[in-house]
């Protein structure tokens, strides 16, 4: 396996961090295989951008054509599992005091790799949700073909997922903004920093004194705010953080 070298000074910074958040985007399940966002439009999709199918006018005009994207993922996800960069996070969550993880994924992989409590921002594509009411359901079924009417009001549902123009959640805003401002590190792991809010975080914790650690393959608009940059693969670099880590904890 490629040796990663890791930034000096970050194993101790991490080891004294007490409030360690965890930031993720779609960079932690690329090595899944689950396509980053903008990749889930290639193939049928690829004549469409995002904001035209990721949108409540998108549904509202063609809820089957938006539909039939959702479904498409959620089968792509439910065949696919966690990879080393999850299961890397999970153990750092068991092994840090106190630990919080936000994540702007949709696919449920953290969940799956041993995180229970992962703050979900942009929601989950295995749930549905009714945008008149508000009634939330889980939707385990890939293979539904068609939005389900809701139980409550009759109208129909659509993936339980946060779309361009929608508020984020408000308990998952709270949660992950009062973390990122209470927390000592920030780690923020395969995003690329465009959507917002989800982008300030990094910000509002260095505001409130973290250090903030950049992991990806590249350099985004995260990288003039972090102390410290881990470049390469997260299924690579996050389990040697994790390994190093252990070597020096009790
Ligand atoms: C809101 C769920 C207000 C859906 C997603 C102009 C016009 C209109 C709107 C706006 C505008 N300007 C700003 C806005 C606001 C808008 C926004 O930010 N737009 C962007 C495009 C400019 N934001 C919103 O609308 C948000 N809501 O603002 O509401 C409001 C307030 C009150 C009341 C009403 C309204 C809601 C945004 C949520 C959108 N939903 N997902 C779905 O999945 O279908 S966002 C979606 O895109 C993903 O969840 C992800 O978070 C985001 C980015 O996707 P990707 O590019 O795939 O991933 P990422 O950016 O994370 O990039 C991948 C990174 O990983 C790269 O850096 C890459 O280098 C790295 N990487 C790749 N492989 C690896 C790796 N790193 C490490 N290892 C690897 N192996
Ligand atoms: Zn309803």
């Amino acid at each position: 396996m490629a040796s990663t070298t890791l930034p000096a000074g970050l194993l101790d910074a991490l080891r004294q961090a007490g409030r360690v958040v965890f930031l993720t985007g779609s960079g932690v399940s690329a090595e899944s295989g689950v396509p980053t966002f903008r990749d889930a439009l290639t193939g049928l999709w690829a004549r469409f951008q995002p904001a035209e199918l990721a949108t409540p006018e998108a549904f509202q005009r063609d809820p089957q054509l938006v539909w039939d994207w959702y479904r498409e993922r959620r089968r792509q996800v439910a065949a696919v599992a966690p990879n080393p960069a999850h299961h890397a996070i999970a153990a750092l969550e068991a092994r840090l005091p106190e630990t919080l993880l936000v994540t702007q994924n949709v696919d449920g992989l953290h969940q799956r790799a041993g995180s229970a409590d992962a703050v979900e921002f942009h929601g989950n594509l295995f749930t549905n949700r009714c945008r008149a009411c508000g009634h939330a359901a889980p939707q385990a079924d890939p293979e539904l073909a068609a939005p389900p009417a809701c139980p409550d009001c009759g109208e129909r549902m659509g993936p339980g997922v946060v779309w361009f123009g929608e508020a984020i959640p408000a308990q998952a805003l709270e949660r992950a903004w009062r973390g990122a401002s209470e927390a000592d590190m920030l780690l923020a792991i395969g995003t690329s920093g465009l959507v917002t809010p989800a982008a300030a975080l990094p910000e509002v914790a260095r505001q409130g004194g973290a250090l903030v650690v950049e992991v990806n393959l590249q350099s985004t608009p995260l990288s003039a705010q972090a102390d410290f940059v881990v470049t390469g693969p997260a299924a690579l670099t996050l389990p040697a953080l994790a390994a190093a880590l252990d070597d020096i904890l009790p």
